[in-house]
């Protein structure tokens, strides 16, 4: 670059790098810099998102771009509708080249794998240099986590949550102890909830103009997208991020601990952070968050278990699950240690079954573009293990539906965590459960039709046959599994009709499953000639849609 080059740099900031301090424009000058935002159809639709997860991301986007041209940045902001749209990263970066005739393109690196794919081919596409720089907005670099993941069998988020606290001395005496003795009390996470029980009301954010230019356009432009519209109230801004977190930290965070796993009919987020949206999209900082749980603890408003639980959350799940993506992509996509092909069941789109449990969970995934933690884990995927439902069918299902959904967070989850499909790398065994767990854990049970005591037959609750059926038709890979191996000594103690009845009573139930009609996951463009192997190599590995 000559000395008295005066093109600019040009800036593409993606829509979940949402961060003033993001490293690609972090000591940059206003007068040399063009940042470039892009709302483009290949990423609205490489699954057909939730409405409400596009229209936080549009108009997320589009208040952070008016935020920075108000502190005098220049942006170059391409809406969906601009009659030019050339639909993809690389499209559109290539339209911004021709424009400004930039000296350099600097961006930080996608937090999803199709997408990086395409960025690192800029430096072969652009005639000027191409500067791809990490995403410092994690506790543990990618490189740190592939040193720490080398020559590890198994890659237990325990060890490396450990390391994250050492690293950032959250919860750490002076003399390198955890703070209390313990470093995890996740035994103390787990009380069922209380009869009546609810959580004080969240702030909610009422769309302003600009959000409802957002609903407006989604409503028009992705109808056939799954979700509801009906209300918006995600923070999409820093502001109101910002305000959602004092409302955690003032009211919620005391009860957070013991009731994190604890589910209640009709009450969506209990006493969870609802923060996850805000923290993906860049609107907050992760360890600021962990800092403020832990100052909490110190002024004695919340105790021990809660802020724990909390910071394991974050820096022990969050930034593991990345660290697990990068290091087992792209293969992960693909997995499927336990060779489950059936169909995603209809029910999943549209909440229509008698399991009490499983329609709830729907409805609020529908009507909230969120389900909670143990909602997520214990009943969706739950079920999803048990019927041996694809593994691509169902992580499709997982990154269309919630408005925190990225591939990098959304797949470890799905296929390591809840679907087994790594075969244990992630998991020391199957998140698998009966009817008993989600009857303890929640108040779900007493308004279903089936009864969770029941264990076979006309009203059993369908998880205890196809508990069962799920154990048997694994035994081979899990009886030696030190932590589930002894559940078929029970198995082989039960008499023969007994056991026959499990089988038959799952089988039954089985074949009561019906597959998705309406294709709800896949863009109409990705769907021809789909198979779920077909649409793993397009929609996912293959990075079809971004050439
Ligand atoms: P809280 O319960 O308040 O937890 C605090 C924070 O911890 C969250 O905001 C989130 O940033 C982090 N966190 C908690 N658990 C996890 C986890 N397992 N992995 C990563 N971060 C975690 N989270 C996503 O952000 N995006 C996803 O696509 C996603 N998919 C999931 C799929 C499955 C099958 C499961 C079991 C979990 C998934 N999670 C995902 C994790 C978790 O369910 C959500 O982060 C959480 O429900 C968000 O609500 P919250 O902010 O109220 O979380
Ligand atoms: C999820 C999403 C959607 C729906 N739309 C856009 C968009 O139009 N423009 C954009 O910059 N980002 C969008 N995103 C988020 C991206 O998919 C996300 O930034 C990448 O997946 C990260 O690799
Ligand atoms: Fe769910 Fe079974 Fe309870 Fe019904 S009985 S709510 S299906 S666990």
């Amino acid at each position: 670059m000559a000395a008295d080059d005066n093109r600019p740099i040009l800036v593409p900031v993606l829509g979940d790098q949402l961060t003033r301090t993001l490293a690609s424009l972090r000591g940059r000058t206003k007068d040399d810099t063009v940042i470039l935002m892009m709302e483009v159809w290949d990423e609205a639709t490489y699954v057909k998102h939730h409405k409400q997860k596009i229209v936080l991301i549009f108009s997320a986007m589009r208040h952070f771009a008016a935020e920075l041209e108000d502190a005098g940045w220049q942006v170059d902001y391409v809406k969906l509708t601009d009659p030019d749209n050339a639909g993809s990263f690389t499209g559109e970066v290539a339209r911004a080249v021709e424009r400004h005739d930039p000296r350099a393109i600097h961006v930080v690196e996608a937090g999803e794998w199709r997408v990086q794919q395409a960025i690192e081919e800029w430096p072969d596409k652009f005639d000027c240099e191409v500067k791809i720089l990490p995403d410092d907005r994690f506790v543990a670099s990618l490189a740190e986590f592939r040193d720490w993941a080398e020559d590890r069998n198994q890659l237990r988020m325990e060890y490396f949550y450990r390391e994250m606290r050492r690293k950032t001395g959250l919860l750490m005496t002076d003399d390198g102890k955890p703070v209390g003795g313990e470093w995890n009390l996740d035994s103390e996470n787990r009380k069922p909830p209380k009869d009546g029980m609810s959580a004080p009301e969240r702030p909610k954010f009422e769309p302003d103009e600009i959000t409802q230019q957002c609903i407006d356009l989604v409503r028009e432009k992705f109808a056939d997208h799954f979700g509801s519209l009906d209300k918006f109230e995600w923070p999409v801004t820093r502001e109101e991020a910002e305000e959602a977190a004092d409302a955690f930290f003032a009211e919620r965070i005391e009860n957070f601990g013991p009731y994190q796993d604890a589910m209640v009919a009709g009450e969506d987020d209990l006493f969870h952070s609802m923060l996850s949206t805000s923290i993906n999209l860049g609107l907050l900082d992760p360890l600021e968050l962990c800092r403020r749980a832990e100052q909490s603890h110190k002024d004695g408003k919340a105790p021990l278990n809660s802020v724990e639980g909390f910071i394991r959350q974050i820096i022990g799940w969050r930034e593991y699950v990345r660290g697990f993506y990068w290091h087992q992509m792209p293969h992960l996509q693909r997995a499927n240690a336990l060779n489950a092909q059936r169909g995603l069941p209809e029910f999943y789109w549209t909440g229509e079954t008698d399991m009490a449990c499983l329609a709830d969970c729907v409805r609020s995934t529908r009507d909230n573009a969120h389900a909670h933690h143990i909602q997520r884990l214990m009943v969706l995927g739950n079920f999803a293990l048990l019927a041996g439902i694809s593994p691509p069918e169902v992580q499709d299902w997982y990154l269309v539906v919630y408005a925190d959904a990225y591939e990098w967070v959304e797949l470890p989850n799905v296929a390591a965590m809840i679907l087994y499909a790594d075969g244990g790398k992630l998991a020391s065994k199957p998140y698998a459960a009966s009817g008993n767990y989600i009857n303890k854990m929640s108040n779900y049970c007493s308004g279903c039709r089936y009864s969770p005591s029941k264990k076979t037959g006309e009203g059993a609750c369908p998880f205890n046959p196809l508990y069962w059926h799920f154990m048997v038709r694994h035994r081979e890979r899990l009886e030696n599994n030190p932590r589930v191996g002894r559940i078929f000594s029970t198995w082989d103690r039960m008499d023969e009709d007994k056991r026959q009845d499990y089988l038959d009573s799952a089988e039954a139930f089985l074949a009561t499953l019906e597959p998705a009609g309406k294709t709800w996951a896949k863009s109409s463009r990705a769907q021809a000639g789909d198979t779920p192997q077909q649409n793993l190599m397009t929609n996912h590995g293959g990075c079809a849609i971004l050439t």
